[in-house]
């Protein structure tokens, strides 16, 4: 089960109808590198890894790309085991969780196929065959993103996040109570999101001008302290989403009783090992949470879908996918797609999704 090559690969997505905005960023096409490995039985496994440009959080493409070209000769004749695989990557770098996860994706791909069974069962075992998604709308006038939240209930999501932030913050209140009159008679779950961008001072005026409406405040401010601050003067319930960057903060905010969930990322916590652990911290202590990336294609798809299959009906916010801004697949015939807002688990081993790589073109490097 020994890596033998590894091989790294550059791919651009364009978003479909862009650009996708955030409070902090605005992005017309995504920059991701996928990687493959082959073990010495010649078995394949894929992972990705895929910023949602250089502004979301503290990572970027070309930051992924260095991080595996410096971690990829060590880890030739390693494990693919997960816990073999995670401290050889930490004793080859410090930090670079994003970079790390491409590699835990694709070793979880590999031995999930040399065991002949698919990635949620190393990771615990699914408990549903399909599940439910969630809509972001971008950051949008309250007519536009009402339009959007619309069509998207007709079309079966169960979920909406409402991206806000990077405006005067009255808009933001507005979208909130327009979209709220459309869904208040629906059996319709609502997360404001505002990507760290209202001040402490924002976050609690939208909570007191909109007491009677129950969302979820994702990410409302930048820092912990500001979620700390705010926490004891909103009635809404707190998600930490972009604060969420290891285990240890994970731990330390839910023991501060800091948040009331999470908004959770694949590659931002380091891949599915860490993100395994992240959910039974979220099942010990009876906390709700998201199964997302910030983007990517079918391989982060995938590793959303399999991690949230295993997380316990009234813990599972959902799996967020960028499929519905992507064009195409990566696997042609069994791509991961959203079907009437729930996606569909994959069986077969490893991943469950066969990689066609002429799209990539050859390996940028390859070791
Ligand atoms: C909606 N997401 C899961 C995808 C975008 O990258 C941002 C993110 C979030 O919740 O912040
Ligand atoms: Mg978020």
């Amino acid at each position: 089960m020994e890596i033998a090559e590894i091989h790294i690969y550059q791919h651009d997505l364009p978003v479909k109808n862009g650009p996708y905005t955030m409070a902090n960023a605005k992005v017309y096409s995504l920059d991701t590198t996928l990687i493959k490995i082959i073990t010495k039985s010649g078995q394949i496994g894929w992972g990705e890894t895929c910023p949602v440009g250089p502004t979301y959080a503290e990572a970027h493409a070309k930051g992924a790309r260095a991080a595996l070209e410096e971690m990829a000769p060590g880890l030739i004749g390693c494990s693919i085991e997960p816990k073999a695989i995670h401290s050889k990557m930490n004793s080859l770098l410090n930090g670079h969780n994003y970079a790390k996860a491409a590699v835990d994706i694709a070793a979880h791909d590999a031995l999930g196929k040399i065991l002949g069974v698919s990635v949620s069962t190393l990771l615990g075992g699914s408990l549903r065959n399909k599940v439910p998604s969630y809509y972001a709308t971008g950051v949008g006038s309250p007519e536009d993103v009402v339009k959007v939240v619309k069509e998207k209930i007709l079309e079966g999501y169960p979920r909406v996040q409402i991206k806000v932030g990077g405006r005067p913050v009255e808009i933001d209140i507005e979208v909130i109570k327009k979209v709220w009159e459309h869904i208040r008679s629906k059996e319709i779950k609502m997360a404001v999101d505002a990507n760290r961008g209202w001040t402490t001072e924002n976050a609690i005026r939208v909570s007191r001008e909109c007491v009677d409406i129950p969302f979820v405040m994702e990410q409302p401010c930048d820092t912990i302290e500001d979620l700390q601050e705010i926490k004891p003067h909103v009635s809404h319930l707190i998600y930490m989403d972009e604060n969420s960057t290891s285990l240890k903060i994970v731990h330390s905010a839910v023991n501060r009783g800091i948040v009331d969930g999470f908004g959770m990322k694949v590659t931002r916590i380091g891949g599915l090992e860490n993100m395994k652990t992240f959910r039974d911290i979220c099942e010990a202590s009876n906390l709700p949470h998201t199964c997302d990336d910030s983007w990517g294609g079918d391989i982060i798809a995938s590793a959303c879908t399999h991690i949230a299959s295993t997380v316990k009906d009234s813990l599972l916010e959902g799996a967020w996918l960028a499929a519905p801004y992507i064009e195409g697949n990566y696997d042609i015939d069994n791509g991961i797609n959203i079907i009437n807002g729930h996606i569909s688990v994959p069986e077969k081993p490893g991943l469950g999704i066969e990689i066609d790589e002429t799209i990539f073109g050859p390996p940028i490097f390859s070791f």
